[in-house]
C-alpha cells in the first residue's frame, strides 16, 4: 500500500506525545488545578476545566487561537489562493492535525487526499433521496453521515480485534474519509431541497472549499473566497462548546468517527450553537418587514431589540458562554464585507446591529457577554452571493466544525483517552454539601 504522510507525520507526532502524557499524569495526577462552585455545576459547567483538547484554545478576550495562531495570523500565514484570496481550509486541518503552519505542498497534499476519498456510496444519496424535502437539512445532514457509518474502517478493526495502541490509525482513515465526503453530502442536501435536485459533479482539481461552492452551485471566485474563510473560521473553538464535546463525549465510548460525529451535528443543530446563524437571518428578515423592507434606522432597531427581549427571546448571533469581547470570527467576516461588499444592505444592518445591541444588553445584569459571535454575520455575506436558502446555513458551519471535532477525535485515540464519566448528584445531596461547603474566595 502507498504510504500516506500525513498519517506517518501524524504518528511521529502524537504518539511520542502520548507516552509522554502517561508520564505527566503518572507524576503529576494528584496536584490540583482548580475548585468550583455550585452555581457553575447548576450554569452548565462553565468555565471548570473537565477536558484536554489539543486543537484550539479560546481566551474570553481575545477569543480563539488554533494552535496558538489567532485568526488574523492565521488568514496572513496559511497558504491561499491568490494574492488577495482567503486561507484554505486544508490549512488549518493540517495545523491542527500536526500542530504546525503548514507548506503549500503540505496544503496540496490534504487538498489531492481528500479529492481522491470523496466518493459518496450510491445508498447513502438514496437515503437522501427516500426523505420529504421538507427534512431539516440539519436533519438529512445527520441522516447521510449516521448511513455512512456502515463504511467505518474503525468498526470493522475493531471488530476484528485491535490493540489500543493502534486505535489512531484506522480512526485517520475514518475522519479522512468522512472530512472528504461532507462537501459532496451537504452539496447533494443543498441541491435536492432547494435547487430541483439537479445535482452538480464534483471538480476534483479544486481545492476543498472551492469544489464545495463549484457542487453547491457557485462558481464564481468571489463565493470560493468566501467558501474558504467560512471553512476556515468555523473549524474549531476548543473542547466544551456543543458540537465539540459531543462530538468528543461519544468518541470517548469508542464510537467511531461518523457516530461521534452525527452526535456533534446534532448538538450545532441547536438555536443556541450553530442553527444561531439561521435564527440571525430569520430575525434580520423579520426585522426589514415589520418596517415594511426598507432599511431601519438605528431607532428602530433599537426598538426592535427591546421587543424580543420583552418577548422572552434571546437576540440571536449574541453572547457567548465563553467570550467576553467581540468574537474576532465576527470581526473576520465584517472586514470582508467592508472591503468587498461595503454597500450590502443586509451587511449593513449587521454593522447597525453592532452599534445597537451591545449597549442594550450590557444594560441587562445576566448577561455576560453583550457582544456579537460568529453567527451575528455569516448569513448577511452568504445572501449576498445568492445563498438565500438560510435554513441551510447550518450544514456550512457543520461542514467546517468537522475539522476540528475529527482531529481532535483523532488526537483523543491517538492520546488514549478514556471513556468519560462525570459525577452526578441530586438536589438532596447539593442541599446538604453546601450546608457544610465552605465558600469560595
Ligand atoms: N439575548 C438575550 N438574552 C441573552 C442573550 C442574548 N443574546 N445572551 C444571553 N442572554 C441571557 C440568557 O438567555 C440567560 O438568561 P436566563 O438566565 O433567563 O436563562 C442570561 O442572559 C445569562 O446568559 P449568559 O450567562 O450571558 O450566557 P450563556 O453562557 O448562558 O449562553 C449563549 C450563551 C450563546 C447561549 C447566549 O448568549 C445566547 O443564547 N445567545 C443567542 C444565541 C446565539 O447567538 N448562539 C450562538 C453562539 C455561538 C455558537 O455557538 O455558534
Amino acid at each position: 500500500m502507498k504510504t500516506d504522510r500525513l498519517k506517518e507525520k501524524f504518528s511521529k507526532v502524537a504518539l511520542p506525545m502520548a507516552a509522554e502524557v502517561k508520564e505527566f499524569t503518572k507524576e503529576n495526577g494528584s496536584h490540583v488545578i482548580g475548585s468550583y462552585t455550585i452555581e457553575q455545576v447548576y450554569s452548565g459547567m462553565k468555565g471548570m476545566i473537565g477536558m484536554v483538547t489539543e486543537t484550539s484554545k479560546l481566551d474570553p478576550e481575545e477569543g480563539i487561537r488554533f494552535r496558538g495562531y489567532s485568526i488574523p495570523e492565521l488568514r496572513e500565514r496559511l497558504p491561499k489562493v491568490g494574492d488577495d484570496g482567503e486561507p484554505l481550509p486544508e490549512g488549518i486541518f493540517y495545523l491542527m492535525l500536526i500542530g504546525e503552519l503548514p507548506s503549500e505542498d503540505d496544503v496540496q497534499y490534504v487538498s489531492n487526499a481528500w479529492a481522491r476519498r470523496s466518493n459518496v456510496p450510491k445508498f447513502v444519496l438514496d437515503m437522501l433521496d427516500s426523505l420529504p424535502q421538507n427534512v431539516h437539512p440539519m436533519t438529512q445532514f445527520s441522516m447521510a453521515i449516521m448511513a455512512l457509518q456502515r463504511e467505518s474502517v474503525f468498526a470493522a478493526a475493531y471488530r476484528k480485534g485491535l490493540n489500543k495502541k493502534d486505535y489512531w490509525d484506522p480512526m485517520y482513515e475514518d475522519i479522512m474519509n468522512l472530512i472528504a465526503r461532507l462537501p459532496r453530502i451537504a452539496a447533494y442536501i443543498y441541491r435536492r431541497t432547494y435547487k430541483e435536485d439537479v445535482h452538480i459533479e464534483p471538480d476534483p482539481k479544486l481545492d476543498w472549499a472551492a469544489n464545495f461552492a463549484h457542487m453547491l452551485g457557485y462558481d464564481d471566485y468571489d463565493m470560493k473566497r468566501l467558501m474558504r474563510l467560512y471553512l476556515t473560521i468555523h473549524a474549531d473553538h476548543e473542547g466544551g462548546n456543543v458540537s465539540a464535546h459531543a462530538t468528543h463525549l461519544v468518541g470517548s465510548a469508542l464510537g467511531d468517527a461518523y457516530l461521534s460525529f452525527a452526535a456533534g451535528m446534532n448538538g450545532l443543530a441547536g438555536p443556541l450553537h450553530g442553527l444561531a446563524n439561521q435564527e440571525v437571518v430569520r430575525w434580520i428578515l423579520d426585522l426589514k418587514d415589520y418596517y415594511d423592507g426598507a432599511l431601519p434606522t438605528k431607532e428602530q432597531i433599537h426598538d426592535y431589540v427591546m421587543k424580543t427581549i420583552q418577548e422572552g427571546k434571546v437576540v440571536p448571533g449574541y453572547g457567548h458562554a465563553v467570550l467576553r469581547k467581540t468574537d474576532p470570527r465576527f470581526t473576520a467576516q465584517m472586514e470582508f464585507s467592508l472591503k468587498y461588499l461595503p454597500e450590502d444592505v443586509n451587511c449593513k444592518i449587521v454593522h447597525m446591529l453592532y452599534e445597537v445591541v451591545p449597549p442594550i444588553l450590557s444594560g441587562i445584569k445576566k448577561i455576560k457577554n453583550p457582544w456579537p459571535n460568529v453567527d451575528a454575520h455569516s448569513g448577511a455575506l452568504l445572501i449576498h452571493y445568492g445563498m438565500t436558502e438560510y435554513d441551510f446555513y447550518t450544514v456550512l458551519f457543520g461542514v467546517s466544525r468537522a475539522l476540528g471535532v475529527l482531529s481532535s477525535l483523532l488526537w483523543d485515540r491517538a492520546l488514549g483517552h478514556p471513556i468519560e464519566r462525570p459525577g452526578s448528584v441530586t438536589f438532596e445531596w447539593m442541599k446538604a454539601h453546601a450546608a457544610k461547603a465552605p465558600v469560595l474566595k
